[in-house]
Order: C-alpha cells, then sequence, then structure tokens
C-alpha cells in the first residue's frame, strides 16, 4: 500500500523495530563499506580519474559511520553476517568483473546498480526514520546522487564502446537487486518502508541514469524489468 496513506506511529524501541533494524543497518554499513572497497578498486582501474574516485570512497567511508552511529543511536547490534550474505552474490559479481578488466561492469553495478538501490532506500527510509537517523540519510543520499553522476557522466562519454557489456552486466545483475530486495521487504516493512514504494523509487532513478548514459525508452523499459518477477 501507498506508504503516505497512513503513517501510524513507530516505537523505535518495540523488539520488533530493533530486531528488523540489527538486518537493515547491518546491511547498509556493509554496503557503505563495499562501496568504499568498489571506489578504491575502480580508481585503480581509471587511473585519470582516481582522484575523484578516491573522494567518493571517502564519502561512502563517512556514511558508514553515520550509519554506525544510527544504529548505536538505537541501541542496534547489527548483524554484519546476515548482511555480509546478503551482499555475497553482487559483491563476487564485481570481483569477477574486475579481475578480467571489465570496467564497464564495475561502473554498472556499483555506480549505476547499487547507488540507484541506495538511493530509492534512503528516500523512502528519511520520513520514517527517528530523528536521529533522519538527519544523517539526508546527508547522505544526496553523496549519492553524485555517484551515481560519476557512473552516467563515464558511460555517456563511452556509449557506443559500452552498450553491449552494459546489457550483458544488467542481465547479470539486476535479477539480483530484486532478489535482495524480496530479501528484505519484511524487515522494511517493519521500518515503515513498503517494497512497492522501494521498486518505484529504484525503477525511477535506474531508469533516468539509463536514460542519460544514451539509451532508448524501449531499450530501457527492456532492461530496467530485467528479472523483475524473479
Ligand atoms: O553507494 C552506496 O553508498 C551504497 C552502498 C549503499 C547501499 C545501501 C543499500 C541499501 C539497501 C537497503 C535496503 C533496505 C530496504
Ligand atoms: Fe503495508
Ligand atoms: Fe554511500
Ligand atoms: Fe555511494
Amino acid at each position: 500500500m501507498p506508504q503516505l496513506e497512513a503513517i501510524p506511529a513507530i516505537d523505535f524501541q518495540s523488539e520488533t523495530y530493533k530486531d528488523a533494524y540489527s538486518r537493515i543497518n547491518a546491511i547498509v554499513i556493509e554496503g557503505e563499506q563495499e562501496a568504499y572497497d568498489n571506489y578504491i578498486k575502480l580508481g585503480e582501474m581509471l587511473p585519470e580519474h582516481q582522484e575523484n574516485l578516491a573522494r567518493l570512497a571517502k564519502m561512502e567511508m563517512r556514511h558508514q559511520k553515520g550509519f554506525q552511529s544510527c544504529g548505536r543511536n538505537l541501541a542496534v547490534t547489527p548483524d554484519m553476517e546476515f548482511a555480509r550474505e546478503f551482499f555475497s552474490s553482487l559483491h563476487q559479481n564485481f570481483k569477477d568483473a574486475a579481475t578480467e578488466g571489465k570496467l564497464v561492469t564495475c561502473l554498472l553495478i556499483q555506480s549505476l546498480i547499487i547507488e540507484c538501490f541506495a538511493i530509492a532506500a534512503y528516500n523512502i527510509y528519511i520520513p520514517v526514520a527517528d530523528d536521529f537517523a533522519r538527519k544523517i540519510t539526508e546527508g547522505v543520499v544526496k553523496d549519492e546522487y553524485l555517484h551515481l553522476n560519476f557512473g552516467e557522466e563515464w558511460l555517456k562519454a563511452n556509449f557506443e564502446a559500452s552498450k553491449a557489456e552494459l546489457e550483458e552486466a544488467n542481465r547479470q545483475n539486476l535479477p539480483i537487486i530484486w532478489r535482495m530486495l524480496n530479501q528484505v521487504a519484511d524487515d522494511a516493512h517493519i521500518l515503515g518502508m513498503e517494497k512497492e514504494a522501494l521498486v518505484e523509487d529504484f525503477m525511477i532513478a535506474y531508469g533516468e541514469a539509463l536514460s542519460n548514459i544514451g539509451f532508448s525508452t524501449r531499450d530501457i523499459m527492456r532492461m530496467s524489468a530485467y528479472g523483475l518477477t524473479a
């Protein structure tokens, strides 16, 4: 159901809330760590952008510290083992692509898919967050648009040469995002975040990114729904 139709008071101290938060908070902390690692790796693959990519990596480190403080503020211990497992498929795919020198695939995984996932999750979280976490998340989401923009700009400038690899990387990795979303839907719901809203925000951000890079509306429809029912 649309999440604005009714916003019941959320008890941030209830055991139910804190249990769900221990997983979602861990996912975000792990995600920020992997984003840091991925931008460092991208800097090695793109020496002419290394300085800029190191700045993006540093932002991810700050995000991680911010979200760790959100967990502490609620006296929640993040379930990091769950989070590492949650990211393992994407993590492996990024690692394999980096080993094979597939820069375009690495950019699609981190700067498009993961950043759009973060943008959707953070935007949907802000209105239902506790006051402390809301302020932190508002600062973080601004940075995530910069990260998405880096990937868009590079891929746009190299569109013709990247197109085939982007399509293949989308085919391999987008279904993983839908699976990840399904895995956290129940916990997200407890935090006041509806799966439908997350899917919608992700689709909008990802579709806009593909459009900015140079894909046609027809391509975007085909690509962004890939694996949605998986
Ligand atoms: O670029 C970034 O900072 C991305 C790593 C962060 C990803 C966060 C993933 C959020 C998914 C949470 C799902 C909640 C429903
Ligand atoms: Fe609901
Ligand atoms: Fe981040
Ligand atoms: Fe980011």
